[in-house]
């Protein structure tokens, strides 16, 4: 196990010294997720939502420890199997460096580095053990200590001890985040203005989510291990493809344009009913339809594919990027910049669609393209090739499972569909008629909406249900479908008792 862990920590700090962005280890990981089938990527994300990594990077130490552990045991007998065992490790990781976008050949180095220290590793601790086990058998207490039980020890201590302190230059070496995180805090973009939340948006009912949703508290999803850290000076944007112009756009050349700035709900289509993957910032940012319209898109062009500097795709339609909504390459997020995780230095938002077909982050690369020539992470994977977002309610309060006091019972929760926005609320008690709650004034169609209902209830159990009217005159459906492949539909019920 020591020899594993040194092997892969080596490879790190090697790959932190060549800023080599991906680790051996984390390219694996990511070469996982992009592997896996939609069906298990939709269940881990409804599963384990922002921990989905977590789960992952665990399930790989897991597996790796007890690999290692294995190839150790037969080292002895079966030196050669054990060499096989890592022959097939570095394998996977040279697959995974090599499939990754950007490949260039010195992400090898890191992966040579770690597999010749696994090799002489595993020899040097294997004859340790050999010579333990002779002057066991020997009985002979005389002989040479570093050939004990303890010398064994000793030496595998210590070879843990230079993984740690490798792995902990590595993550020195690495640090482009450092330097990320101060571009970060020295950036000023003078247009951006902080959010003042407006008037009446709230319905005032505790437990209710805030109707600003702040960048902590505002949902992740990403197929990035290692969030991209991108400095300000090294982002560049290109957009090319079905275009009269390619344009180039540095950090400066952006924010030297007009600033647009609005609260935008972004939600995320792997969002069961009632889940929380779903927020609501103050986003400012230029907007593409200029930016676009100065590149000029041929006759034919109807999608744009959007690339993150990890590779990461998504198509967005051309219209809704090029129409009067606020669709832009946002810089801020509730009056700061964007934060690492949520794409700085550049991200995509384009109200009423959800995040996997235009929310780009760390977005460097917009080719103008028609749908029929291209294929996106998302809809490799069996998502839906237009991603506009359904209407959906949810309730907050009260809990699921509360127990509250017969008589008057307060309801209330949020209810979205960005773009068309949301005329009214219903909620049902007990399966009873459909009752109208008051809804907040939002600013604009684009944002979700806070809603609040009295109901009287008397003593026993009961259950709640709600529904959205949208302001197109959409009745939110009760019928239940999957999120997969464009979104899930149907009623968020909550049962709690009165007594
Ligand atoms: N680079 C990159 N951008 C991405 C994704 C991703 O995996 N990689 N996921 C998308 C999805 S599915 C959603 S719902 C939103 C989530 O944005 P957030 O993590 O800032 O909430 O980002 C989108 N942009
Ligand atoms: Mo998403």
């Amino acid at each position: 196990m020591v020899v594993g862990a040194l092997g892969l920590a080596t490879s790190y700090l090697v790959a932190g010294l060549l800023r080599v962005r991906e680790s051996p280890a984390v390219a694996v990981a990511e070469g996982v997720i992009d592997l896996t089938p939609g069906p298990i990527a939709k269940w881990a994300i409804e599963t384990f939502q922002d921990n989905d990594k977590t789960v992952l990077l665990i399930g790989m130490f897991v597996i790796l420890t007890g690999v290692f552990a294995a190839l150790g045991r037969v080292a002895r007998t079966r030196w050669w199997y054990s060499v096989g065992g890592y022959i097939a490790l570095g394998v996977v990781a040279f697959i995974a460096v090599w499939a990754k976008p950007g490949f260039t050949g010195v992400e090898v180095v890191p992966v040579l580095v770690g597999f010749v220290t696994w090799l002489i590793g595993l020899a040097v601790m294997a004859e340790w053990l050999r010579r333990w086990e002779l002057v066991e058998a020997s009985d002979d207490e005389a002989t040479d200590p570093t050939h004990s039980r303890r010398g064994f020890f000793l030496a595998a201590g210590a070879v843990g001890g230079i993984a740690l302190a490798s792995g902990l230059l590595g993550k020195l070496a690495g640090n482009q985040r450092g330097a990320v995180e101060k571009d970060r805090r020295l950036l000023r973009v003078d247009q951006a203005t902080k959010p003042v939340v407006p008037r009446g948006v709230k319905v005032e009912v505790d437990g209710v989510s805030p109707w600003q949703t702040s960048a902590e508290d505002f949902y992740l999803i990403d197929t990035a291990i290692l969030k991209p850290a991108i400095r300000l000076k090294d982002w560049e944007l290109r957009i090319h493809g079905m275009v009269e112009r390619d344009l180039t756009l540095t950090y400066d050349d952006l924010v030297a344009r007009e600033i647009t700035e609005d609260w935008i709900t972004l939600n995320c289509v792997s969002n069961p009913v009632g889940g929380s993957l779903v927020g609501n910032a103050w986003w400012s940012g230029v907007r593409l339809a200029g930016i676009l319209a100065e590149a000029k898109p041929l006759e034919g062009a109807n999608a744009v594919l959007q690339t993150s500097e990890d590779g990461w795709t998504c198509g967005t339609p051309l219209a809704a990027l090029m129409d009067d909504r606020s669709a832009m390459l946002a810089v801020y997020m509730n009056g700061e910049p964007l934060t690492v995780e949520h794409g700085f230095p550049v991200r995509t938002i384009v109200p009423g669609l959800y995040g996997y077909v235009s929310a780009c982050k760390w977005v460097v690369d917009m080719e103008v393209t028609s749908f029929d020539d291209i294929e996106a992470y998302w809809t490799g994977k069996g998502w839906s090739e237009e991603g506009p977002v359904k209407i959906a309610s949810r309730i907050e309060v009260p809990d699921s499972g509360a127990d509250v006091p017969v008589g008057t019972l307060v309801c209330a929760g949020t209810a979205w569909k960005q773009h068309t926005g949301i005329a009214g609320v219903e909620v049902s008690l007990d399966g009873g008629a459909w009752t109208p709650a008051t809804i907040g004034r939002v600013p604009s169609d684009d944002t979700w909406v806070q809603w609040r209902a009295e109901l009287e209830v008397g003593e026993g159990d009961h259950d709640l249900r709600v529904r959205a009217i949208g302001k197109d005159g959409d009745v939110q459906t009760g019928v239940e479908r999957d999120v997969l492949p464009d979104g899930a539909t149907g009623w968020h019920e909550i049962d709690f008792s009165a007594s």
